[in-house]
């Protein structure tokens, strides 16, 4: 049975750095206590992304972390990961669990109540929310409001989570809205030191009874 939590959701960006590098700070918000890590690659080859996906893999298995592959059922497959999470512009959430089965976790994203209603009937084990603030992040996003968002998480029994220029000054927004997680890319990614961001943003999304 697959098992997972959305608290503390992980999204990285390769972008400026080294193999190494990346990898180090990985490791590093692993260690920070990330519960879920999706590998978000936009420019990569098939190649290189299956070859990044098996070493990203390795580090998230040491903290028994599912790994999600943004976008790819293909390299979630051939990399052997826990799961896809899939947008508006790709395969659609059906074929992801026809295609993975039932034991892989499909994430996706809503914006809507009917969007998230529509991909929680086609399968989906949790939705990404947002973007919540705007985001330095490379994405082709629009702003979902905070309202939007309680009535998504209302409106699907699975685990919802907000995504969008989150970090820990800003999560208070969210107080009081049933969502299961909160997801990060640059809170985590661009921090001077990954762990110690992890760190907070957990223990701030706890302190604010979010998580
Ligand atoms: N989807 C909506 S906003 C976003 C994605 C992938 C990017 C979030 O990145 P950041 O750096 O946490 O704002
Ligand atoms: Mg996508």
């Amino acid at each position: 049975m697959k098992k997972f939590d959305t608290s503390l959701y992980f999204i990285t960006d390769s972008t400026g750095f080294g193999e190494e590098e990346f990898l180090r700070r990985v490791e590093a918000a692993l260690s920070g206590g990330v519960t879920m890590l999706q590998l978000r690659e936009k420019n990569r080859s098939t190649k290189e992304y299956i070859e990044l996906a098996g070493k990203v893999h390795k580090l998230t298995s040491a903290f028994d972390v599912p790994l999600i592959i943004d976008d790819r059922v293909d390299v979630a497959l051939a990399a052997e990961a826990e799961g896809v999470h899939v947008g508006a512009d790709d395969m659609p959430v059906s074929m992801a669990r026809k295609l993975l089965g039932n034991e892989k976790i499909v994430g996706a994203t809503a914006k809507t109540v009917p969007w998230a209603l529509d991909v929680y009937h086609q399968g989906a084990d949790y939705l990404g929310v947002g973007a919540i603030y705007p985001t330095t992040t490379k994405v082709k996003t629009m702003l979902t409001s905070t309202d939007t968002l309680r009535d998504i998480c209302n409106a699907v029994p699975i685990p919802v989570n907000a995504i969008g220029g989150l970090n820990r000054e800003n999560i208070g927004i969210l107080a009081g809205i049933p969502i299961a997680g909160i997801c990060a890319v640059s809170a985590i990614m661009k921090a001077e030191d990954p762990k110690t961001a992890a760190e907070e943003l957990k223990a701030r999304a706890s302190e604010l009874g979010l998580i």
